[in-house]
């Protein structure tokens, strides 16, 4: 190996097989509780969770160990507002046809529509930009590796984190989102990936049913 400075690695617990097994199991149960939520509450959530969510995933794997990834945090009214306006454009003309045949009748069991009131509505949004290009001093300009799958993994932890502090999320992806960049103020190297809406459910709050159909481990994995 190349030389380089280390540490020792330390953080893991020491757990029996019978305990490492719960642990798995509890983690199962307790993310395998997560839905999508498309009605939220105006109830108010500290920033004190979106900011430790964030260095959640932050601390998520990446590419070089660049971590290539940008939150823009947005509570401002009027900033939800433009989104939702700009958003409820762009799925406008996606429902119309936009989408083709095929997209809508994959989404006609989970009931989405133009309508994105939520965006109003939450009280955090967290727009998750790609940064193509940075590496991992402050202004630098490296070229970044595997950013897709960086930030969706850090994405992963987020919504985990935000589970976990009770919160009800949801992945939007308007789509085209180029907006976003512009009513960030990011710059062209980064490219908006999801909308993370944060909040508590509204009170009659529903989900689709078939969102709770999941796949069995079967059908998911193969043991070689
Ligand atoms: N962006 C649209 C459509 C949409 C697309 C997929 I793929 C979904 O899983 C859900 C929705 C919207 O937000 O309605």
């Amino acid at each position: 190996m190349i030389d380089h400075p280390t540490m020792p690695y330390t953080a893991l617990p020491t757990l029996s097989d019978e305990e490492r097994i719960a642990a798995a199991r509890a983690v199962r149960d307790e993310i395998s509780t997560r839905r999508t939520c498309r009605m939220f509450a105006a109830t108010p959530v500290p920033r004190a969770v979106i900011e430790a969510a964030i260095l959640a995933a932050g601390s998520a794997p990446s590419g070089a160990n660049h971590q290539p990834w940008h939150f823009a945090v947005i509570a401002s009214p009027e900033l939800k507002h433009r989104i939702r306006v700009e958003a409820e454009q762009e799925e406008a003309a996606f429902y119309a046809g936009k989408a083709g045949r095929e997209w809508l009748e994959a989404l006609a069991p989970l009931g989405t529509d133009p309508d994105k009131s939520f965006l109003d509505v939450a009280p955090w949004l967290i727009v998750v930009f790609g940064q193509r290009r940075g590496g991992i001093e402050p202004g630098a300009d490296k070229k970044n590796y595997y950013v897709t799958e960086s930030v969706g993994i850090a994405c992963g932890f987020m919504l985990a984190a935000l589970h976990r502090a009770g919160l009800a999320t949801l992945t939007h992806t308007p789509s085209p989102m180029g907006f976003l960049r512009e009513i960030c103020g990011r710059p062209t190297s980064e490219t908006p990936l999801m909308i993370i809406v944060a909040g508590l459910p509204a009170e009659n709050a529903t989900i689709p049913a078939y969102a709770t159909r999941k796949k069995p481990l079967e059908q998911i994995s193969t043991w070689l």
